[in-house]
């Protein structure tokens, strides 16, 4: 599935991939699917958390969303359409297992069963990811991430999800973003359960690498032989404002908190002895992590999956005007334990839709530095797009050049990597469709395809066709 890539070949006017280079696209149950009370799906954080007055803009829930639980045939078309060689998706884990406790739930993992279906027949792989932030909501009544429990529980649900699906999906990533999860979810609170400790946030952490822990050890103890297992981070790259040791101290900080908190027991063995010095006064360490716990944690991977939209710059607080909205989102709570001082900048430059700084070199520099601190681990980008404020056109189309150019750019980056080095398996767009963009409601849109929440119609925008001709011709143009 995934052959050793060769270096990248020039030909004159085009920007070539290696031969076996996977071209897909994402999405995630609860930004998608709707129907969140069919098929014995209970409520998840996220249920509660946008019925929570004030949470999402616009009072926006994931109730209807694409609809895709019921137009899923028609999605799956698209993609076909699209020549999608791939499509990560998530399982809903209160369908899978409403509540978060026992067996699983037969019409749960039928609709599932029928989505793969439908991808096989239409020669797309599918890629499915066990926990993209729609946790049950019993499990956060009991205490969720912060809770040692939940990590069992998930360990449970992916053994149930493998016994299920291992027949037929041979890629897995265990959880999506968990940054998000445990510092926006726990930290600052934008996020669902929206609790706002920083105690609590790193627990969340801790207990979110242990879940994956368990989740890579039952995945591996089900799937066949050939599957393959990762997790998908939301690897920040931080660059400090400038030279100054205390801004330099500033992104060591952030780099521990944003990144190695994950990477560093997945990936190197264990906790990073300063992100422990920089938190010892918020949590005890020694009694979060229990014997065992790091080992279970790096438990070998396959694969690493990095989510790469915009770059973090960072400085110490002496620094003059700050773009904390960047850092905190719309909450006066930090998502940052131990590391509140951090003062963040808006990068200089055009941004997204979203207010994202563009920045391509950011994701090869992060390619670059996490191919050399990871050598022989394959990587692949599982998440990169954008947001923007697409217009439909009097044509009825969407002329959405500013997606386009954000792609090329970014795709530059990644042929870039590879040619220097990084072993880049694959690459995922986000998204398939505009979607509930979480506390932003759908007013954000990441689509390559346009969908009309009231109609529920898709529209290809004009990325689509254009990330079309890429796949087919596994190129995009030189400029
Ligand atoms: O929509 C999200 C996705 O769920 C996780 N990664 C970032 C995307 C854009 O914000």
């Amino acid at each position: 599935m995934y052959p050793t890539p060769a270096t990248a070949p020039a030909s004159v006017g085009r920007l070539h991939f290696p031969p076996g280079f996977l071209w897909g696209a994402a999405t995630a149950a609860y930004q998608i699917e709707g129907a969140v009370a069919e098929g014995g799906r209970t409520p998840s954080i996220w249920d509660t958390f946008s019925h929570t007055p004030g949470k999402v803009a616009g009072g926006d829930t994931g109730d209807i969303a694409c609809d895709h639980y019921h137009r899923y045939r028609t999605d799956v078309t698209l993609m076909s359409h699209l020549g999608l060689q791939a499509y990560r998706f998530s399982l809903a884990w209160p369908r899978v297992q409403p509540g978060g406790r026992g067996p699983a739930n037969a019409a749960g993992l039928d609709f599932y069963s029928r989505l793969v279906d439908e991808l096989l027949d239409a020669g797309v792989q599918p890629v499915a990811t066990l926990y993209h932030w729609d946790l049950p909501q019993e499990l956060e009544d009991g205490g969720g991430w912060a809770a040692r429990e939940t990590a069992e529980r998930f360990g449970e649900y992916a053994a149930l999800a493998a016994e299920a699906l291992g027949d037929r999906v041979a890629l897995w990533t265990t959880l999506n973003e968990p940054w998000c999860s445990a510092f926006l979810g726990y930290g600052s609170g934008v996020h669902a359960p929206g609790r706002t400790d920083p105690a609590l946030a790193l627990r969340a952490a801790h207990h979110l690498n242990l879940g994956h822990g368990r989740a890579t050890a039952a995945l591996r103890a089900t799937l066949p032989g050939h599957a393959r297992i990762a997790v998908s981070l939301n690897l920040h790259h931080v660059r400090p404002l400038t030279a100054d040791p205390a801004d330099l101290d500033a992104a060591r900080r952030i780099d521990a908190v944003a990144n190695r908190v994950f990477t560093g027991p997945m990936l190197s063995g264990g906790y990073p002895a300063d992100l422990r010095a920089d938190t010892a006064h918020v949590v005890d360490w020694d009694t979060l992590v229990k014997p065992g716990d790091e080992a279970a944690i790096g438990a070998p991977l396959d694969l690493l999956g990095i989510n790469y939209y915009t770059p973090a710059l960072v400085s110490a607080p002496a620094a003059g005007p700050a773009e904390d909205r960047h850092a905190h989102g719309d909450s006066p709570h930090s998502p940052w334990p131990g590391s509140e001082h951090v003062r963040f900048h808006l990068p200089p430059g055009e941004t997204t839709g979203m207010g994202w700084a563009i920045d391509p070199t950011g994701l090869y520099d992060l390619l670059m530095a996490t191919s050399r601190a990871h050598p022989g681990l394959p990587l692949a980008i599982t998440e990169n797009g954008a947001a923007f404020p697409d217009v439909r056109s009097a044509d009825g189309l969407f002329h959405d050049d500013d997606r386009i150019d954000y792609l090329h750019q970014h795709l530059a980056a990644v042929h870039r990597a590879i040619a220097d080095g990084a072993d880049v398996r694959g690459y995922f767009l986000w998204s398939l469709l505009d979607n509930f963009e979480w506390a932003y409601g759908y007013e954000k849109r990441f689509g390559a395809v346009h969908v009309d929440y009231t109609s529920q119609l898709r529209t290809p925008k004009a990325s689509a066709r254009w990330y079309a001709r890429t796949i087919g011709s596994n190129s995009i143009p030189a400029r």
